[in-house]
């Protein structure tokens, strides 16, 4: 009797599917305007860094992948406006994330 695990399997090499573990991961920047968020997700994401101060408007979204053994973790970074003005958008930010990077300015301790 042929055994139906292996009945039509296809082994030739060229048809091997290689699959790699995906993890799907949300974070979320949040603090106070100006503490830094948009520059560590800048730093993070592209390895760059602007001296301008442009005002994240409601939120940013990025994304890096990261090989934790040998698992791919994609982050879907947020990176949210820190300004009152933006605070009612927040909590649709926070939805569903599984780490929060909370953010303050060493130099100014009413950040904290
Ligand atoms: N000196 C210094 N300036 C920084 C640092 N991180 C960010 N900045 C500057 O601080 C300002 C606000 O940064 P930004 O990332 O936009 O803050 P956000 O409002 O929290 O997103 C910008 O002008 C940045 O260039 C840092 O580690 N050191
Ligand atoms: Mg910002």
């Amino acid at each position: 009797m042929k055994s139906s695990n292996t009945q039509n399997f296809d082994y030739r090499p060229e048809n091997t599917i290689h699959t790699q573990t995906v993890v799907e991961a949300k974070i979320v920047l949040l603090g106070d305007s100006g503490v830094g968020k948009s520059s560590i997700a800048q730093r993070y994401c592209n390895d760059a860094f602007s001296d301008n101060y442009d005002v994240t408007i409601g939120g940013a979204y990025m994304q890096q992948k990261v090989n934790v053994d040998g698992t791919i973790v994609k982050m879907h970074i947020w990176d949210t406006g820190g300004s009152d003005r933006f605070r009612s958008l927040v909590s649709m930010y926070y939805r569903d994330a599984i780490a929060a990077v909370i953010c303050y300015d060493l130099t100014n301790d009413r950040t904290f």
